[in-house]
């Protein structure tokens, strides 16, 4: 794709292009409120004005707390275009880790829905430079507290964009941290512009009447590129949803707001497709869906078929590349494949000795691309294991066929079990395929002796009794299945697996359970 980085000095410019293209057009919808493109870019400038009386200096962080609803792009459209760095953190952190966010990225400003206000005091602030907190959708009460209405009003509806370059820092956003403290990930005012080139011009194709719904909120990459980054780019409509994205919510607003392209998860569009009488739901205004994150299994892509007369496309990126990289085609779809690669960027697969991967061998994915993160802050060794001169190193292993990538698991989880090297991800998948199973985690466990020992964490189908049988015949299906020395040595029966903001299983959580 031909791409001028020099071109894109201030992310801002993809809203403010709006202005002359189409500024009665509504920019978002939703619950929250709406914005036409022509209020949405006053407001982002009454925001931009509003941190700079503050007395912030270039550069300087912001920290975002905040569900879906107009405020979110409104004041990050503000912040960047006034040349300061909005941080934009999960809402569902707990204090300690907020604490490490607000810490490490050293903001003196946080700007916070009113539903989670609570959690900006106390021991979360300690250690921290933190000065005021900005409460949005709600009122304010408190020392060093201040509601939004009044720290913007009286500000001018139009800001000039300040003196930024395409390599200078727009925002960050933290990496889940599924091993290991969380990596503040910087990204720079080009990258916005190259997602929508490569990613959002190749693939995805939004239209200028498309209404775009994410459930994935917009402080995940994913959910930053389909609300924000597409459909402003292009003049199209985002619909932003606040609150927890349950089924019948999600439902609900579809049928409200009837929007054309839909973003999802696997598990969320496994939950859709389970959900009570769904198939009485007018699910008829979506034209596309998009799916990433998680291998989408076959029976999902059909019911989803079944329901809404097309599959999820699926892809898979990563919140240092921004988004997808590897992707599925609407018209061309390998299912269990991540997909093949999105223009505009270089993917290759290198050996654990580092070597190119010869074809129909596994390795390692590196990957190419203008929208790559420079860096993660603070962090100078995991900066030099990741980002290697232009290319990124994901971890994340696959096998090549005719083009298209299969996910075979991360790199960092290989163990030794009885002298053999065992993928723990191989003996979930299958677990996974077993008519009594329902989801599995599979772990390296390190027993009394120090040796190392597999062990699965289970939840049960309908009406399946747990223990020692069980156990036994799950042992015997991975036995036969893969190898002898690939069953668990342990196995515990749950009702319910942690999950992750994404809805992954959240491995961090059943680590440290363990
Ligand atoms: O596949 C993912 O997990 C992802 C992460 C960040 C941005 C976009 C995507 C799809």
């Amino acid at each position: 794709i031909g791409f001028d980085r020099s071109a894109h000095r201030n992310c801002s410019d993809i809203l403010w292009r709006n202005l002359i293209r189409n500024p009665d057009k509504a920019a978002v919808i939703g619950p929250g409120g709406s914005l036409t493109y022509a209020a949405l870019v006053e407001e982002a400038s009454r925001w931009g004005h509003a941190f700079q009386a503050f007395g912030l200096r270039r550069g300087e962080r912001i920290a975002f707390f905040l569900d879906d609803t107009p405020v979110f792009p409104a004041a990050f459209f503000g912040a960047v275009r006034a040349g300061f760095v909005p941080v934009l953190l999960n809402i569902l952190t707990p204090p300690d880790t907020l604490n490490f966010f607000l810490a490490d990225s050293g903001a003196r400003l946080a700007l916070v829905d009113a539903g989670f206000s609570r959690i900006f005091e106390g021991d979360t602030l300690k250690g921290t430079a933190l000065e005021r907190t900005i409460v949005a959708n709600g009122a304010a009460s408190g020392p060093d507290r201040i509601s939004a209405a009044d720290f913007i009003v009286g500000q001018p509806g139009d800001l000039a964009v300040a003196d930024t370059g395409p390599d200078d820092m727009a925002f960050w956003m933290y990496s889940s941290g599924s091993t290991g403290r969380p990596k503040g990930i910087v990204h720079l005012h080009h990258d916005m512009a190259y997602i929508q080139e490569s990613f959002g011009t190749h693939v995805l194709k939004l239209r200028p009447d498309d209404i775009g719904y994410s459930v994935p909120k917009q402080y995940f990459a994913y959910g930053f590129g389909n609300s924000i980054v597409f459909p402003f780019s292009i003049g199209a409509t985002a619909l932003l949803v606040p609150g927890q994205p349950k089924a019948d919510t999600v439902l609900n607003a579809i049928e409200a707001f009837k929007p054309t392209v839909f973003f999802g998860l696997p598990t969320l569009f496994t939950a859709l497709c389970r959900a009570e009488g769904v198939e009485r739901r007018d699910l008829a205004s979506i034209r596309q869906s998009m799916s990433a994150a998680e291998i989408l299994s076959e029976d999902v892509y059909n019911a989803w078929k079944k329901l809404v007369g097309h599959g999820p496309t699926e892809g898979l990126g990563s919140t240092e590349v921004l988004h997808v990289y590897l992707s599925n085609r609407i018209d061309d779809h390998r299912i269990g494949a991540a997909g093949s690669r999105v223009p505009g960027y270089e993917v290759r697969l290198e050996t654990p000795e580092g070597k190119p991967a010869e074809p129909g061998e596994e390795g390692v994915m590196l990957v190419r691309g203008h929208s790559n993160a420079p860096l993660y802050w603070n962090r100078p060794d995991k900066t030099a294991d990741t980002m290697r001169g232009e290319w990124l190193y994901t971890g994340d292993r696959f096998l090549e066929r005719d083009g298209f990538y299969y996910f075979q698991g991360r790199a960092d989880e290989l163990i030794k079990v009885s002298g053999q090297w065992v993928w723990p991800l191989e003996v979930e998948r299958c677990l996974n395929e077993h008519p009594e199973v329902h989801e599995c985690a599979v772990f390296a466990h390190q027993l009394e002796d120090r040796r190392m020992a597999l062990r699965a964490i289970v939840t049960l189908k309908d009406g399946v009794v747990a223990g020692d049988a069980l156990t036994a015949r799950l042992r015997d299906y991975v036995k036969t299945k893969l190898a002898p020395y690939k069953a668990p040595r342990l196995f515990e029966f749950v009702e319910e697996l942690p999950k992750t903001g994404t809805g992954k299983i959240d491995r961090q959580a059943l680590v440290s359970s363990a």
